[in-house]
């Protein structure tokens, strides 16, 4: 297994929409291990390949307390949402250090491919399914911080790139 190294806000990259997985293989399996690899040290509780910038429709998440139940998503597809939507505070991996309130459905119902390629539906509530919606954000190339004001998101990428050019300094 390997860490894999993150695409952080502003960069480009974490704009590009993901492609579908055309198959579940031995590359696929092993940029899943990866992946949790990846959330677990980064003590995130999912992540999107779009992140470590591979553009194909895969996400990995963990919600449990003892960090022992992953979730693999690969071509997920939302079939159903419920009619009440709240607002959560969110963070994001790619935007270190910010959280912010989203509104997100209450509830989701996803199908999609695990890790061994089996299809599967997942019914989804509470921070689950804003974890869900999150992620698939990703997939359409979307970094929560684009549903804050202009004025926030803009104050959130000047903070971002003044904190990138100082660590590479
Ligand atoms: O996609 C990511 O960057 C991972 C992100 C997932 C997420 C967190 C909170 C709400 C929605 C989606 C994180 O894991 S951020 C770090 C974190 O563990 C966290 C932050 C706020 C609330 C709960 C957890
Ligand atoms: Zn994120």
């Amino acid at each position: 297994m390997a860490l894999l190294p993150l695409l952080f806000f502003p960069d480009p990259r974490l704009h590009t929409i993901a492609k579908p997985v055309a198959a579940v293989d031995e590359r696929i399996r092993r940029l899943v291990d990866d992946m949790l690899e990846t959330m677990y040290e980064a003590k995130g509780i999912g992540l999107a390949a779009t992140q470590v910038d591979v553009h194909e429709r895969l996400i990995v998440i963990d919600v449990s307390e003892q960090r022992d139940q992953a979730v693999v998503l690969i071509n997920p597809k939302v079939v159903w949402t419920s009619s009440e939507t709240h607002r959560n505070e969110e963070g994001c991996l790619s935007v270190p250090g910010i959280y912010d309130g989203v509104e997100r459905f209450d509830a989701i119902t996803v199908s999609a491919l695990d890790a061994a390629g089996q299809p599967r539906v997942v019914q989804a509530e509470g921070l689950l399914a804003v974890c869900i919606q999150h992620e698939m954000d990703h997939l359409l190339g979307k970094v929560f911080v684009e549903y804050l004001s202009p004025l926030k998101r803009n104050r959130i990428k000047t903070k971002m790139l003044k904190a990138q050019r100082e660590e590479s300094r």
